[in-house]
C-alpha cells in the first residue's frame, strides 16, 4: 500500500470516528462551576470574520441588518468607529494582525493560495500566538488560516483549520484539518458556522489551568454569499435593501456578470438568475451577516455559561470590507472605506468600560501590541503597531500618530480621522484625496482642489515618511496589477 492509499484509509477511518470525535469535542457533560485558576492573566478570544465592512452592522448605524448579538457585545465593549485594515486582502491582513507588522515588512503581500504564491513563504517575525505561547498561554486557531506557513509554525498549538472547503467553497459543508496533530481531521456536513461554534465550545470547556488565546476565523460573510441556510437566504427582501448612494453611476446600478457569479456561487459555469441586480447581492450579504451574528451569539453564550467572560478579552473584527458595487467596484483591494473600514469591538468586563471610541483610529497592526499590553506580556521588538491599551483602559484619549497606513497591491496611503489619501505605490503619482467628514461616500475627489493643497502635502509627506521608516521586503520586479479591484482568479479572498 502506498502513502496515498494509506492516507485515504486513514481519512475514511477518521470520518467514521467523527460522531465520537464530535461528541467529545462538543462535550456531553453539563456545564459546571469553574475553579479559580492561579494565573489571573486574561484570556483572549479573537473573532475575526472575513470581508465584513463596518457599515453592515447594526451598532455601526445600519437600521436594516439584524445583528442583536454584535450590538449587545458592543454595548458592553469599547467600540471603535474608526477601525481599518492595513491591507484589504486576506493573507496580508491576517499576517498583519498576527505579526503586528505591515505586509510590506512581514513579506505577506499577496494572498497565499499556493506554494507558488508571490508572497514570501515563511513569516519569521514573532507572532501574537508565539509570544503568548512563550508566556505560558494555550494557543488555538479554529477556522480560516490562509497563510503559507502552518499554524503550528507560527505559534498555534491546537485547533482546526478549514470549514469552508468542498466544491464551490461553500458554507454548507467543510473539511477540517487538525492543528498540532492529524487526529482531529474530519469532514462536516452542515452549516460551517454552527460547527465552528461547537469546536470552540469543545476547546473552551477544556481550559482550566492556563490562560488561552483562541483565534476564531470564519469565512462568512465572504462570497459565495448564496451559500447559507434558507433562514438567512430569505431573511431580507432585495427591494428593501438600503443601497449606499455611491453604488449609483449615471442612474445605473453596477452589473458585472463575472463578479455577480463570483459573489453568488464560486462555480464558473453558474448561470445568473434572470433579472438579478445589486439588491439581490445586498440581501444575501445581509443574510451572511445575520449568520455571523448568530455565531457570535453562540460563542459569547459559551463564554458566559463557562463563567469565562469576565476575564476574557473578546476582540471582534474583520480582515477587510467589501466594495459590493460602491464606486462600481467589487470585492476589495481598494482604498475606499467600503474596502478598508471594518468593525472593531473590544470587550473585557474586568478592565474595559463600555464606550463608543470615535477619536482613536485603530488598525490591524495595532492589535497585537494592544492585546499583549492588556495581557501584561512584552511585545517583540519587531512589532510596528501601537498599543492602544491606554485608550482602552481610559488612561488616554488618543495615542500615537492616530492614523492608519493602508497599502494594496497597487497603491499606498493614509487614513486620518477625516481624510483618505492614496497614490500609486511605485510611481507615487495618481493621487486621490477625499474628505470623509464632508463627503462620507467618497464621491468628490479633492486632489486637484487648490483649497486642499495643504492637506494634500501633509498626507503625501506622512505617507512618504511611513514608506521610508517601514522596510519593504518585496521584490522590485513584482508585476503591478492594472486594475486593483479585479482578482487574478476566482478564488478571491
Ligand atoms: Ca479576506
Amino acid at each position: 500500500m502506498n502513502d496515498r492509499q494509506t492516507d485515504m484509509r486513514c481519512s475514511r477511518a477518521r470520518l467514521l470516528r467523527l460522531p465520537l470525535v464530535t461528541a467529545l469535542l462538543v462535550g456531553v457533560l453539563p456545564l459546571t462551576v469553574r475553579a479559580e485558576r492561579s494565573d489571573d492573566r486574561p484570556n483572549v478570544v479573537i473573532l475575526f470574520v472575513d470581508q465584513l465592512r463596518w457599515s453592515e452592522v447594526g451598532c455601526y448605524g445600519n437600521a436594516v441588518v439584524r445583528t442583536p448579538h454584535l450590538d449587545k457585545l458592543a454595548s458592553e465593549s469599547c467600540r471603535f468607529t474608526l477601525a481599518f485594515t492595513n491591507f484589504p486582502s486576506c493573507s496580508p491582513a491576517r499576517s498583519t494582525l498576527l505579526s503586528g507588522r505591515y505586509a510590506r515588512s512581514n513579506g505577506v503581500y499577496a494572498n497565499q493560495d499556493r506554494e507558488s504564491s508571490l508572497a514570501r513563504p515563511t513569516n519569521r517575525d514573532p507572532t501574537l500566538a508565539e509570544t503568548l505561547a512563550a508566556a505560558g498561554y494555550t494557543t488555538a486557531i479554529i477556522g480560516k488560516w490562509h497563510l503559507t506557513p502552518s499554524p503550528e509554525t507560527l505559534g498555534f498549538q491546537t485547533g482546526w483549520t478549514g470549514g469552508s472547503g468542498g466544491p464551490g467553497n461553500g458554507y454548507m459543508q467543510g473539511s477540517w484539518k487538525g492543528v498540532g496533530g492529524r487526529d482531529g481531521d474530519h469532514a462536516y456536513e452542515g452549516y460551517t458556522l454552527e460547527h465552528q461554534s461547537e469546536l470552540a465550545e469543545g476547546f473552551l470547556r477544556k481550559q482550566r489551568d492556563r490562560p488561552f488565546l483562541l483565534y476564531l476565523a470564519p469565512t462568512p460573510p465572504h462570497m459565495p454569499i448564496a451559500s447559507l441556510p434558507d433562514r438567512y437566504k430569505k431573511m431580507y427582501e432585495p427591494g428593501q435593501m438600503p443601497l449606499r448612494p455611491n453604488v449609483w453611476k449615471d442612474g445605473k446600478l453596477p452589473f458585472d456578470e463575472r463578479w455577480f457569479s463570483i459573489y453568488l456561487e464560486a462555480i464558473p459555469s453558474a448561470k445568473l438568475p434572470p433579472d438579478i441586480d445589486l439588491r439581490d447581492l445586498y440581501a444575501l450579504y445581509y443574510g451572511q451577516v445575520a449568520g455571523v451574528d448568530d455565531w457570535v451569539g453562540r460563542v459569547l453564550k459559551t463564554l458566559h455559561d463557562l463563567q469565562l467572560d469576565n476575564n476574557t478579552i473578546v476582540l471582534f473584527s474583520s480582515d477587510h470590507g467589501d466594495l459590493l458595487g460602491s464606486h462600481h467596484l467589487f470585492n476589495k483591494n481598494s482604498h475606499y472605506d467600503e474596502s478598508c473600514r471594518v468593525p472593531l469591538i473590544v470587550r473585557w468586563p474586568r478592565r474595559i468600560k463600555p464606550v463608543v471610541q470615535d477619536r482613536q483610529i485603530i488598525s490591524q497592526v495595532d492589535v497585537m501590541p494592544t492585546l499583549l499590553d492588556l495581557c501584561g506580556v512584552k511585545a517583540p521588538a519587531t512589532v510596528q503597531g501601537t498599543s492602544l491599551a491606554p485608550v482602552l483602559l481610559g488612561r488616554a484619549s488618543t495615542v500615537g500618530e492616530n492614523v492608519a497606513y493602508i497599502e494594496t497591491t497597487a497603491n499606498e496611503g493614509v487614513r486620518t480621522t477625516r481624510h483618505v489619501y492614496w497614490c500609486d505605490r511605485r510611481r507615487f503619482d495618481r493621487e486621490h484625496l477625499f474628505d470623509v467628514d464632508e463627503d462620507p461616500y467618497e464621491m468628490n475627489d479633492l486632489v486637484r482642489d487648490p483649497a486642499q493643497t495643504g492637506v494634500l502635502q501633509d498626507l503625501r509627506a506622512r505617507t512618504k515618511a511611513w514608506r521610508e521608516r517601514t522596510p519593504s521586503v518585496q521584490p522590485a520586479d513584482e508585476p503591478a496589477p492594472s486594475r486593483p479591484a479585479r482578482p487574478a482568479s476566482r478564488s478571491s479572498t
